[in-house]
């Protein structure tokens, strides 16, 4: 018996190296080419929670024919009972999963689907995690009026949900059954300089230092405050990653003097013993971003 297991074992891994091979050579197909129409939302864009494998995109023949290989070898050794959100198998029969909980899950038998419901507030951000231990599954998030929205799958994957006051469900299958998992259901949190939201409430940044802030909600505005010193200049420099976002600068009478838009924009700043404002802004939420003060030699 044992020595089968071991050819099994082999077998899959030669498998593997094939299928590597496969998607190497790429045959253009992806799972979410072969899905509906996900092209006008990508929350992922911009997602600081980004993992690189939950956006993989496999050759989808081949990756299908190595998760069954899979699930045919952990089938035959264990069995696992219907999880305590059971019968959850449809859209309509979707159990909640709360902001801030996680969730013991399973997929117990082959045909076990699992759905799970989010309510969202409007201008919040959502990050769903799920973690499928040593297996593969699928996520699948769709909106209230049932379209899919992302399908992405992976040892463990996360989705981004904009909040719209709606209901969201997600859609959790594997081939490789029975497996346990757990769902955790987040809320993007405000950076430490918050609430910064007006002129009035800016936080300091010093000379030689590095802040790490965010747009935890759709509206989210940061303030930023440098006192100058006359005749010394200054560079104030923003990067957004992959993103994209605005600073403006404002002297302190609150006049705007300069604007900047791009991925990684910077402003100079000549001193004049006075406070100095940024605004920084985006279209592009969620962003984690970073700004750094430096002083011109
Ligand atoms: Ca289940
Ligand atoms: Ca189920
Ligand atoms: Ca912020």
């Amino acid at each position: 018996m044992k020595k089968s297991w071991g050819v099994l074992v082999v077998l899959s891994a030669v498998f593997v190296v094939l299928v590597g091979c496969n998607i190497k050579e790429g045959n253009g197909k992806s799972d979410l080419q072969t899905g509906k129409d996900v092209s006008s939302f990508d929350p992922y864009k911009n997602d600081p929670y980004k993992k690189s494998e939950s956006r993989t995109r496999q050759g989808t023949s081949s990756f299908d024919s190595y998760e069954k290989s899979e699930s045919q070898t952990v089938q035959s050794v264990s069995s696992l009972s219907p999880d305590s959100y059971e019968v959850d198998d449809e859209m309509s029969l979707a159990k909640e999963v709360g902001v801030g909980e996680t969730q013991n899950r399973n997929l117990h038998v082959s045909t076990d689907i699992d759905w799970i419901k989010i309510s969202t507030m409007r201008g919040k951000y959502y990050i769903v995690s799920n973690n499928f231990g040593t297996s593969r599954g699928y996520l699948e998030l769709y909106d209230a009026a049932g379209n899919q929205k992302i399908l992405t799958n992976g040892f463990t994957s996360t989705l981004a949900i904009v909040g719209d006051g709606k209901v969201w469900y997600v859609k959790v299958s594997s081939h490789s059954v029975p497996l346990s998992y757990t769902v955790t259901l987040e809320e993007l949190k405000p950076d430490s300089y918050e609430v910064d939201g007006e002129m009035s409430l800016a936080k300091e940044i010093g000379v030689g230092e590095t802040q790490n802030r965010n747009f935890h909600v759709s509206t989210d505005i940061d303030w930023i405050k440098i006192s100058t010193v006359s005749g010394k200049s200054y560079i104030v420099s923003n990067n957004f990653g992959i993103s994209e976002g605005h600073i403006e600068l404002f002297n302190a009478g609150g006049n705007q003097k300069a604007f900047r838009y791009g991925s990684h924009p910077t402003l100079a700043i000549l001193g004049d013993g006075n406070v100095w404002y940024v605004k920084v802004s985006s279209y592009s939420a969620p962003v984690s971003y970073t700004v750094t003060l430096k002083e011109v030699p």
